[in-house]
C-alpha cells in the first residue's frame, strides 16, 4: 500500500514519530511518502501520490489543522483511508468520533500499527487490534458500554532494539533538515517524574503495570543507529532529546550510563546534548559524560518559586538543588539550557498570603534563571495539555474551558489560554517570555525590563531582540556547529520565520499561506483588545 504521512512542520528536530512510523510501514512492505502542510500542497500531493492511507501524528495544539487536512483529503477521496496517532490520541481517543478519520491509534503504536496495516491490506479484521480504535469498536464498547479503554493498549514496547532504524531519508529528502548538521535522537522512553503540566505521569498511569516506566536502547544498538545516519549525512552534534537522559542520582548504578560513556566517543565521537533534572545531576555525572563529549546541558527550572514548584507543578526539588547543579556545570564549563514557564495561576487566596501578583511570579523565574548564570534561558507559557494534573486544576478553578482544544496554540510560545489573567498581565507575561531570555544572557537589563520595558506594546521590538540573543546562543554556544556563510543565513532566514510563526499565526511568513493556518486568534504582543 502507499502510504502518505501528512505533517505541519519540520523544523530543526527530526520528527521521530513520522520517522519511526515510515520505518515501521515500510519495514512491512508498504511504500511512505510525506507532504508538509508549511511548505506543501496537501490536495496536490494526494491527487499525485494517490495514497491507500494518509497518516497523522498530532500533538493536542495542532489537532485541529490535521482535521482540516484530513477533510481535504477525504475531498479528494472517500476511499482514502484516514489514521491519527501520537500523544493527542493517546489522551484523548475521542477524536475518533471526527468524521474524517477512520482509525485511531492510541498509546504506543509500535505493534499496532503494523499490524492495524497488515489487516486493512489483507482485509482483515481491525476492530480487535490492540491500541486501534475504530468507529465501530468505539461506539460499541467503550463509547456506548463505558468499558475501560485501558483493556484495550497493549503493554508498553519492552524491547526498543527491535524496533527499524529512523526512516530519516523520507523526511531529509524533502526538507534541509539533512543538510543541518544536528542529527536528533532518544535513547529511551518514559520517565518516573510526576510534573503536573507534562504528559509523563499520565502515560505512567495509562501504562500502569504494563511495561517499564524507563526504558532505554542498548547502548550497542543505539550507537549502530547514530553512525549509520551520520555516516549517510554530514552531522557534526547530536542532540539526544529523551525526556530523561539519566535518571539515577547514583551513577554507580548506572551501568547503561558508564557503558555510553565509554563506547559513545569510540563509535560515534560527536559533541552531544541530553536533558535531565537540577536533582539527579551530580558531580559525577558530569565527571563521566564531559570526556564522553558532552557539550550543553537541559535542567529545566519551571518556577522560581517554591510554593508553585513544590504544590502547582510537582517539580519537588529545592532552590538549592536547582542552584548546585548550575553550578556544578559552570565548573565543568558545560552549557546550560533552561526551560521555565509564565502564566502559571495560583489562587487568588494564596497570591493574597504571599503578597504576590500573577507578574511577580513569573519576575521570579526570570530572576533565578539569572542567578544560576544559565547560558540559554527559554520562557514558554503554562498550557493545560488533556489529561494533566495542571488542565484539572484550571478546570476545576474556572480558568479553562475543558476540551477547548482550539484554544491551545501549536506552540506554548503563545499567548496564555487561561482566564485568570488579564489582557494587560497576557501582554506583560508575552513581553517578559521574549526579554527574559536577553536579561538572562545580558542581567544589566533586568532592572529596565520588569520597571518599564515589560508594559510597552513593543512586542514586535522584543522579538527581535529575543530573535537574535536565542539565535547567538544557540549557533555559537548550545550547538556549536560550522555553517558556510550562505547557510548560516539560509538558516537564519528560515528559523526567523518559523519563531514568528509560534507566536504570530496569522502573519503570513510561511511560503504560502494553506490550511495549516492558525485556528485562534492570538497575536504576538497579546490580544488585539489591548
Ligand atoms: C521531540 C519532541 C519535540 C520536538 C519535535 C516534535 C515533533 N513534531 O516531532 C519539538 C522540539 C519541535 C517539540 C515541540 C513541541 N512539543 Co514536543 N516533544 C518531543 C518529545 C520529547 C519526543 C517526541 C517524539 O518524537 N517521540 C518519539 C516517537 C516515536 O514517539 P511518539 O511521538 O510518542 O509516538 C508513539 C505514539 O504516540 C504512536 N504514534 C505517534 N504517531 C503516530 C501516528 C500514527 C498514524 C499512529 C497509528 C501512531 C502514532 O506510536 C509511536 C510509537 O510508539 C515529546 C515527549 C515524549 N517523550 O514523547 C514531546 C511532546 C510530544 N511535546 C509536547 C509539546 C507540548 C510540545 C510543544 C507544544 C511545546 C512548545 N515548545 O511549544 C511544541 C509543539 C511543536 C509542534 N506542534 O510541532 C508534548 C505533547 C503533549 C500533547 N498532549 O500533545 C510532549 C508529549 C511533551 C510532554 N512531556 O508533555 N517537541
Ligand atoms: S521530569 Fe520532565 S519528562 Fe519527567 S515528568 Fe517532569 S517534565 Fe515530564
Amino acid at each position: 500500500m502507499k502510504i502518505l504521512f501528512v505533517t505541519r512542520v519540520v523544523e530543526y528536530i527530526d520528527p521521530m514519530n513520522i520517522e519511526l512510523m515510515s520505518a515501521l510501514a515500510r519495514r512491512v512492505g508498504h511504500a511512505t511518502y510525506l507532504s508538509i502542510l508549511a511548505q506543501d500542497d496537501l490536495e496536490a500531493d494526494v491527487r499525485r501520490i494517490k495514497p491507500d492511507i494518509v497518516a497523522f501524528s498530532t500533538l493536542t495544539g495542532e489537532v485541529s489543522h490535521y482535521l482540516k487536512a484530513a477533510a481535504v483529503v477525504k475531498q479528494v477521496s472517500q476511499n482514502i483511508i484516514t489514521v491519527m496517532g501520537g500523544p493527542h490520541c493517546t489522551f484523548f481517543p475521542e477524536v475518533i468520533e471526527e468524521k474524517n478519520i477512520d482509525y485511531v491509534g492510541s498509546g504506543e503504536c509500535d505493534d499496532a500499527w503494523p499490524n492495524l496495516l497488515t489487516a486493512l491490506n489483507t482485509k482483515k479484521d481491525v476492530d480487535s487490534i490492540l491500541n486501534i480504535f475504530t468507529k465501530d469498536n468505539w461506539a460499541g464498547k467503550w463509547k456506548a458500554a463505558g468499558e475501560n479503554r485501558r483493556n484495550h493498549l497493549a503493554g508498553r514496547t519492552t524491547n526498543l532494539d527491535g524496533l527499524p532504524f529512523f526512516d530519516r531519508e523520507l523526511v531529509y529528502n524533502h526538507t534541509p533538515l539533512g543538510e543541518f548538521p544536528m542529527l536528533s535522537f532518544m535513547a529511551s522512553r518514559g520517565c518516573p517524574f510526576e510534573c503536573t503540566y507534562c504528559f509523563e505521569p499520565k502515560f505512567n498511569k495509562i501504562y500502569s503495570k504494563k511495561g517499564p516506566i524507563f526504558n532505554r536502547y542498548s547502548v550497542e544498538r543505539l550507537c549502530e543507529e547514530i553512525k549509520e545516519a551520520v555516516t549517510r549525512w554530514p552531522k557534526q552534534f547530536v542532540k539526544f532529546y529523551d525526556d530523561m537522559f539519566f535518571v539515577n542520582k547514583d551513577v554507580k548504578k548506572d551501568l547503561w550510563l558508564q557503558e555510553f560513556a565509554e563506547v559513545y566517543p569510540r563509535e560515534v565521537g560527536l559533541p552531544f546534548f541530553c536533558l535531565t533534572r537540577c536533582n539527579v545531576l551530580t558531580e559525577e555525572h558530569l565527571q563521566l559524560l564531559k570526556p564522553a563529549g558532552l557539550h550543553s546541558l537541559t535542567m529545566s527550572i519551571e518556577a522560581g518559586n517554591e510554593y508553585i514548584r513544590s504544590h502547582v507543578i510537582k517539580r519537588h526539588m529545592t532552590e538549592e538543588e536547582i542552584r548546585h547543579a548550575f553550578y556544578l556545570c559552570k565548573k565543568y564549563n558545560i552549557v546550560t539550557f533552561a526551560n521555565s514557564i509564565f502564566g502559571i495561576p495560583v489562587k487568588p487566596e494564596i497570591m493574597a498570603e504571599q503578597g504576590k501578583t500573577a507578574i511577580d511570579y513569573d519576575i521570579e523565574s526570570l530572576d533565578i534563571n539569572i542567578d544560576c548564570k544559565v547560558t540559554f534561558a527559554e520562557f514558554g507559557t503554562a498550557y493545560p495539555y488533556p489529561g494533566c494534573e495542571l488542565s484539572e486544576y484550571v478546570v476545576e478553578n474556572g480558568w479553562f474551558d475543558q476540551n477547548d482544544f482550539d484554544k491551545l496554540h501549536i506552540s506554548y510560545a503563545a499567548e496564555s489560554p487561561l482566564n485568570c489573567f488579564s489582557p494587560k498581565e497576557k501582554m506583560m507575561q508575552n513581553n517578559l517570555a521574549l526579554l527574559s531570555t536577553v536579561c538572562v544572557a545580558f542581567p544589566s537589563l533586568r532592572n529596565l525590563t520588569v520597571k518599564i520595558l515589560i508594559k510597552l506594546p513593543l512586542a514586535k521590538l522584543y522579538f527581535l531582540l529575543y530573535y537574535l540573543t536565542k539565535g547567538y546562543l544557540n549557533v555559537f554556544k548550545v550547538y556549536p556547529m560550522k555553517f558556510t556563510f550562505w547557510n548560516l543565513l539560509r538558516n537564519m532566514a528560515r528559523s526567523f520565520r518559523l519563531e514568528w510563526k509560534k507566536r504570530a499565526p496569522g502573519q503570513r511568513l510561511y511560503k504560502k499561506p494553506n490550511i495549516s493556518s492558525s485556528p485562534t486568534n492570538q497575536m504576538l504582543g497579546g490580544s488585539s483588545k489591548i
